[in-house]
């Protein structure tokens, strides 16, 4: 378990005396119990907001979604809530992509994203393509391309520079084992 600093936890339990809390930690995928004093640094149920969120991040548009598994879910720094495409009316495979508005240009050096963490990998992406766009129309080519590994833990999409923009889109190219789902708990941008 790592002491020091937030940590972006999931409280399983609170003790009777009121001591010692109980927490699982999703950076660490361990259970823990700790003191309440030690716990005043857990932040339960929600991850820290970096650049997207503090520039009011919104996803403008989404290839699929579940009903219940909106796209929004994934930029609400709740880490038990997840876009997912869809799956009970529609079968829509890959690729899948994400576009992601905010109020203001951020500076962004790549992403990070948080597979689903309910321990179904369901719509874990094995492969996805970033872009960029001045306008939100006309994107180019991608920016960067990432491959991922079958872990929950999560991921990072590294730009070569930093770009200043309002406007990305995130392309989820392929899951695992030709599952047509996507699906993604949290995005955020890694700061410059
Ligand atoms: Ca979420």
């Amino acid at each position: 378990m790592g002491a020091d600093g937030p940590r972006v936890a999931r409280i399983l339990d609170v003790r009777g005396t009121g001591l010692s809390v109980e927490y699982y930690d999703y950076t660490d995928k361990t259970v823990a119990t700790v003191p309440t004093s030690a716990a005043a640094k857990i932040v339960p149920r929600s991850c820290p907001a970096g650049p997207l969120r503090q520039a009011g991040a919104r996803i403008v548009r989404a290839d699929s979604a579940e009903p219940g598994n909106e796209p929004g879910r994934c930029l609400d720094g709740d880490p038990e809530t997840m876009w997912h495409t869809a799956w009970t009316n529609a079968l829509p495979g890959y690729p899948h992509e994400l576009v992601i508005e905010t109020d203001r240009d951020v500076v962004v050096a790549g992403l990070r994203l948080l597979p689903r963490q309910d321990g179904n990998w369901n719509g874990w992406i094995a492969k996805c393509a970033l872009y960029a766009s001045p306008d939100g129309k006309s994107w180019g080519a991608p920016l960067a391309e990432a491959v991922f590994d079958r872990t929950a833990s999560e991921k990072t999409v590294t730009l070569k520079a930093p770009v200043r923009t309002r406007h990305l889109r995130l392309v989820a190219v392929s899951g695992f084992d030709g599952q047509p789902w996507a699906s993604l708990a949290e995005i955020e941008a890694v700061a410059e």
